[in-house]
C-alpha cells in the first residue's frame, strides 16, 4: 500500500465531498413530494393558459387553417368546406357531422371539469397551513413507503437451490477445542452485544466512547454495516436471538435510497456478500431482496467509457467518481476486480444478466491489456482504458483480485477454465518478480513499484498463504508446491505476530538487512483487528491438519483477548511492539465478519462449511458453489 496510515480498514481511502447531481427517478416519488405542489401550481397556471387562448381565439375551422400533420392526430377538427374529419383523418359528413361536434363539445367540457377541479385542488392546499401541508406530505410519503414495501415482499424468480450442506455443526469432538471454540463464540457475543448496545444501526462502533461510528466507504449513512456484516457469523455460531435482532432491523431500518457515496467495492463485499449468504443460510427471501436493491443502485457506478466502474457512486443519484489519491484519476485493481463472486449470485438469483455481464465486460477488458513482466498494475483510468502509475502489489490494492480469480473458477463448479488460467497466469508472474526469500529463510511478497522490488509485506498481503492453498488442487501440475507456498506465507505472517510485544502483527513489516518481518516506521505499527493471517492459519489447517496453525491461532485470540478487548467491545491497537498499547477506539465490521468466523472455524470440524461445496467472499461470506453448466447466465464460458 501507498499510504497505510490513511487506510484504516480494506486498503482503500478518503474520498472528499460529493459533487453530484440530482436524484435518480426511483426516489423522486418519495423524497420530492413538496416540489410536487409547486409544479402542480406551475402546471395548472400553464394549462389555464393554454385554455385562455384555446376558447377565446377564433374558429379555426372559419378561417385559413395550417395543417401541419400532428394537429389531426392530436386534436380532431373540422373542415368547413369539405365535411368533419375523424381522428384517423377520414371525412365525415351529414348527421355524422353532427354526433362528431358533440362529441368534441363533450370532450372539452370535461377537460375543462378536470381542470378546474384541479385549479380548486390547488387553492385549497394554499389556503392550509404550513404543519397541515407538512402533515399531507408525511401521509403521501408513509403511501410511497408502504407501496414499496410492498414491492419489496414481491418474490423474485425461483432457481435451483445449489447444494447447501454443512450449514450448521462442525462439533469439535475434542474437549480442549470445543472450549476454545466456546470462547470464541464468547468473544463474538461480547462484540456483538455492545454494538448493539452502543451502536445499533452505526456502521460500526467505538468500544471506548461507547457510541456509533463509521468511515467515507459507508458514505454517509447509518447502514448498519456491523450488522450486516455480522449476521452469517452470528448464523453459523447458533447466535439465533441476536441473527433475528439483525435481521428485524435489516427489514425495518436498512433503506438504500439515501444520497450517500459509498465504496462500490466495500458496499459490495460486506454488504452484497453479507446479504447473500445470510439468504443462502437462513433461507430468508428479505436478504436476496435487499442484496438486489442495494446491486441495482450499484450499477450506474459502471456507467463510465470503458464500463470499469468507479470506486465510488451516490446512491441516490448514481453519480461515481474516483478516489482523489489514486494515480491519474484511475480504479483499482483490487476494488473493480472484486465483483465477481457477488455479481455472479445475482445474476442466478434473479435470472438477470446484468451482473454478470458487467463482470465478465472487466475480464474481457483486462484480458486485451498489456501487462508488464505478466503483472496487473494495481491502477487502471476508466475513462481511457490505461493502467496509471505501475504499482503490483498482493496487498492492499491488488490483493482480493487474484483471490476472485481462483474463486470465480471453484465457485463455477471448476467449470470458469478461463479465471482459472488468468489466475494461473497471475501467480505465475507474482512468483517470479515479488516473492523473495529473506536472509533468516522467510519467504515474503514484496510490492512492483517504480521499476524496482519493495522488501516490504503488508497483513493484507497475509491472506494470500491460504489463496495458495487453496489454489494449489486444480494449478498446472505443481499441488505440492502451492501448498509449501502458502505454508511459507503463514510461517512469515507468523513470525511478523510473533516478534511484537503483544504477539499480534503490525499493518506492514519490512525485510531489509537484519530487519525481518518487522515495522520499521511507526505509523505501520498498527493492529487494526484484521483478519488476514488467521484466515490463512485456517485455510492451512483444512488442508493440512497440522496443529501448529491451530495453536497460531490460539495465540492470536488469546493476544486479542488481552489487548484489544475493553469493556464496551474490542478495539484496534497503535502500536504491537508496545506492552501498553493505547487503542485506536474502532471495533471494525470485518472483526465480527473474518476475524472471529475464521477463528470459530479453526476451532471446528471440517463438516461446517465445506470447502466443496461453499466458497468465501473476500469478506468471509461463504456462498455456494453453483453448477452453471445447465444455467442460462448470457456468455456464460460454462456455457458456450
Ligand atoms: C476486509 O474488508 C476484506 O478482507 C478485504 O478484502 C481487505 N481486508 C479487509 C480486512 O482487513
Amino acid at each position: 500500500m501507498t499510504a497505510p496510515a490513511l487506510l484504516p480498514l480494506s486498503g482503500r481511502r478518503i474520498p472528499p465531498l460529493n459533487l453530484g447531481p440530482p436524484s435518480f427517478p426511483h426516489h423522486r416519488a418519495t423524497l420530492r413530494l413538496s416540489e410536487k405542489f409547486i409544479l402542480l401550481l406551475i402546471l395548472s397556471a400553464f394549462i389555464t393558459l393554454c385554455f385562455g387562448a384555446f376558447f377565446f381565439l377564433p374558429d379555426s375551422s372559419k378561417h385559413k387553417r395550417f395543417d401541419l400533420g400532428l394537429e389531426d392526430v392530436l386534436i380532431p377538427h373540422v373542415d368547413a368546406h369539405k365535411g368533419a374529419k375523424n381522428p384517423g383523418g377520414f371525412l365525415i359528413h351529414g348527421p355524422d357531422e353532427h354526433r362528431h361536434r358533440e362529441e368534441e363539445e363533450r370532450l372539452r367540457n370535461k377537460i375543462r371539469a378536470d381542470h378546474e377541479k384541479a385549479l380548486e385542488e390547488a387553492k385549497e392546499k394554499l389556503k392550509k397551513s404550513r404543519e397541515e401541508i407538512r402533515a399531507e406530505i408525511q401521509t403521501e410519503k408513509n403511501k410511497v413507503v408502504q407501496e414499496m414495501k410492498i414491492k419489496e415482499k414481491k418474490p423474485l424468480p425461483p432457481v435451483p437451490i445449489p447444494n447447501l450442506s454443512g450449514i450448521n455443526g462442525g462439533d469439535p469432538e475434542d474437549d480442549d477445542i470445543r472450549k476454545k471454540r466456546e470462547k470464541i463464540k464468547e468473544m463474538m457475543k461480547h462484540a456483538w452485544d455492545n454494538y448493539r448496545i452502543y451502536g445499533w444501526g452505526h456502521n460500526e462502533l467505538r468500544p471506548i466512547a461507547k457510541k456509533g461510528h463509521s468511515t467515507n466507504i459507508f458514505g454517509s449513512s447509518q447502514m448498519g454495516a456491523t450488522i450486516v456484516d455480522a449476521l452469517d457469523t452470528l448464523y453459523i455460531m447458533g447466535l439465533h436471538d441476536e441473527f433475528r435482532d439483525g435481521q428485524k432491523w435489516i427489514e425495518d431500518s436498512l433503506d438504500f435510497s439515501v444520497n450517500s457515496e459509498v465504496s462500490v467495492f466495500e458496499v459490495n463485499i460486506r454488504f452484497i456478500g453479507g446479504l447473500l449468504a445470510a439468504y443462502y443460510l437462513s433461507g430468508e427471501e428479505i436478504f436476496k431482496i435487499k442484496a438486489v436493491q442495494l446491486a441495482e443502485k450499484l450499477l450506474p457506478a459502471f456507467n463510465t467509457p470503458t464500463g470499469i466502474p468507479w470506486a465510488m457512486v451516490n446512491l441516490k443519484s448514481g453519480v461515481g467518481r474516483n478516489w482523489g489519491w489514486a494515480s491519474a484519476g484511475s480504479s483499482i485493481l483490487a476494488e473493480f476486480g472484486t465483483l465477481h463472486m457477488e455479481f455472479v449470485h445475482l445474476s442466478y438469483l434473479t435470472g438477470d444478466p446484468v451482473y454478470y455481464k458487467k463482470v465478465m465486460h472487466i475480464r474481457r477488458l483486462l484480458q486485451k491489456m498489456d501487462r508488464p513482466n505478466g503483472l496487473y498494475p494495481n491502477y487502471l483510468n476508466p475513462r481511457t482504458g490505461r493502467w496509471g502509475q505501475y504499482h503490483t502489489s498482493v496487498g492492499g490494492l491488488g490483493d482480493s483480485f487474484y483471490e476472485y480469480l481462483l474463486k470465480a473458477w471453484l465457485m463455477s463448479d471448476k467449470t470458469d477454465l478461463e479465471a482459472r488460467n488468468m489466475y494461473d497466469d497471475a501467480i505465475e508472474a507474482i512468483e517470479k518478480h515479488l516473492i523473495k526469500k529473506s536472509r533468516g529463510g522467510l519467504t515474503f511478497i514484496g510490492e512492483w513499484k517504480n521499476g524496482h522490488l519493495e522488501k516490504k509485506m503488508g497483513h493484507l498481503a497475509c491472506f494470500a498463504g491460504g489463496m495458495f492453498a487453496l489454489g494449489a488442487d486444480g494449478s498446472r501440475n505443481k499441488a505440492g508446491h502451492y501448498l509449501e507456498l502458502g505454508a511459507e506465507i503463514a510461517r512469515t505472517c507468523h513470525e511478523s505476530y510473533d516478534r511484537t510485544a503483544l504477539k499480534l502483527g503490525p499493518e506492514s513489516f519490512k525485510f531489509d538487512g537484519a530487519v525481518e518481518a518487522v515495522a520499521v516506521r511507526q505509523a505501520e505499527k498498527y493492529y487494526i483487528l484484521r483478519p488476514e493471517v488467521i484466515e490463512t492459519y485456517w485455510y492451512l489447517w483444512r488442508f493440512t491438519h497440522d496443529p501448529r496453525y491451530r495453536q497460531w491461532g490460539w495465540e492470536a485470540a488469546l493476544a486479542i483477548e488481552k489487548y484489544c478487548r475493553v469493556s464496551g467491545g474490542f478495539s484496534g491497537v497503535k502500536d504491537v511492539y508496545s506492552s501498553t498499547p493505547a487503542h485506536d477506539d474502532v471495533q471494525q465490521s470485518f472483526f465480527l465478519a473474518e476475524t472471529l468466523k475464521y477463528l470459530y472455524l479453526l476451532f471446528s470440524g471440517d463438516d461446517l462449511l465445506p470447502l466443496d461445496h461453499w466458497v468465501f467472499n473476500t469478506e468471509a461470506h461463504p456462498l455456494p458453489v453453483l453448477h452453471l453448466a445447465n444455467t442460462t447466465l448470457s456468455g456464460n464460458p460454462a456455457v458456450r
